[in-house]
């Protein structure tokens, strides 16, 4: 056998023994199937596929715990702060590089914040929300693609579920004032029924102020609202002094914000209303990922090809 021969047999036994063994994508029999059937098979495998992806890209973070080039500890774990909503803090979720490219992406769309205008499910701008924003999707670029998997598989909401995801940016004094996620009016409903999930993902440090709270919710180990006396007007302020009875969550770059708008039998939870406190120093950039209880099929929301394969 001349020089080499046997590594190269070996070699070529790994690559037949993998290709054998690579898990095939079920595609085969799906341009059989309905058209309403065939789209529950997508979002199956989809939610399959991005939850196998989701435990891969884990465990090679996990491969790669450490300090982050800033010094900051890079190890990824989930925390429940919250039965009520129910809430959970990645830490992690996002590397610096992951944050910065969402930022980049989306200062070419950044303008005034707007929020939904429910009499007939456009947007409109309001004083309740004065930060700016923008919008990044996965169909941009692999960076914002991944991310949009890994939030698939978090929340268990396959990917065609999400809204496109928008980034806002707040400067000192800026802030979301106390808001639900879920829709109060049928219109937008009607586009994949009610947002399930909220993600909310901190692309920033923020040097004080900014934190996200839910004046109604109970943190783990703290007291009710009803006992504490947190409220939707001092919340913000019992936050920023660290009061262990406010459900908050300080910005920190990299982390994800996941609660829950809806309770397991399909109601809304009114504990999840929620708001993003005053910045006092610092810049705060957010990036918020919502997922319906179905898939989207309406404007710039609507689910695309490649959001299902
Ligand atoms: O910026 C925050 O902390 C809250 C953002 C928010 O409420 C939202 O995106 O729905």
């Amino acid at each position: 056998m001349p020089r080499g021969g046997a590594s190269r047999v070996a070699v070529l036994a790994l690559i037949a023994l993998a290709t054998s063994a690579a898990p095939r994508r079920a595609t085969a029999d799906r341009a059989r199937l309905p058209r309403d059937a065939r789209d529950e098979r997508l979002d199956d495998d989809d939610a399959r596929l991005r939850a196998e992806e989701h435990v891969a890209y884990a465990s090679d973070a996990r491969s790669r715990v450490g300090l982050r080039r800033d010094g900051a500890d890079a190890r990824q774990w989930i925390e429940r702060i919250s039965e009520s909503p129910r809430a959970y803090v990645y830490r992690n979720f996002l590397t610096r590089e992951e944050a910065e490219a969402t930022i980049a992406a989306a200062r070419r769309t950044m303008r005034r914040s707007e929020v939904v205008n429910e009499a007939d499910g456009t947007s409109k701008t309001s004083d309740e929300r004065t930060s700016s924003g923008g919008w990044v999707s996965g169909e941009d670029s692999e960076v914002m693609a991944n991310i949009e998997r890994r939030v698939a598989a978090w929340t268990m909401l396959p990917r065609n579920r999400g809204e496109t995801t928008q980034v806002m940016r707040y400067e000192a004094g800026q802030e979301y004032a106390a808001h639900d996620d879920y829709f109060h009016d049928e219109v937008n409903v009607k586009n994949g029924g009610q947002r399930a999930a909220t993600v909310l993902m901190y692309l920033s440090d923020v040097e004080e102020g900014g934190e996200t709270v839910f004046p109604r919710g109970t943190p783990l180990g703290g007291a009710a609202p009803e006992k504490s006396g947190v409220t939707q007007g001092n919340a913000c302020e019992r936050a920023l002094r660290g009061d262990p009875n406010v459900l908050a969550v300080k910005p920190r770059r990299g982390d994800a914000l996941l609660f829950f708008n809806v309770h397991l039998n399909g109601e809304v939870d009114e504990r999840a209303r929620h708001a993003g406190c005053p910045v006092v120093r610092g810049t705060k950039w957010t990036a918020t990922r919502w997922q319906h209880v179905g898939a989207l099929n309406i404007g710039s929301f609507a689910r695309t090809d490649s959001q299902t394969t």
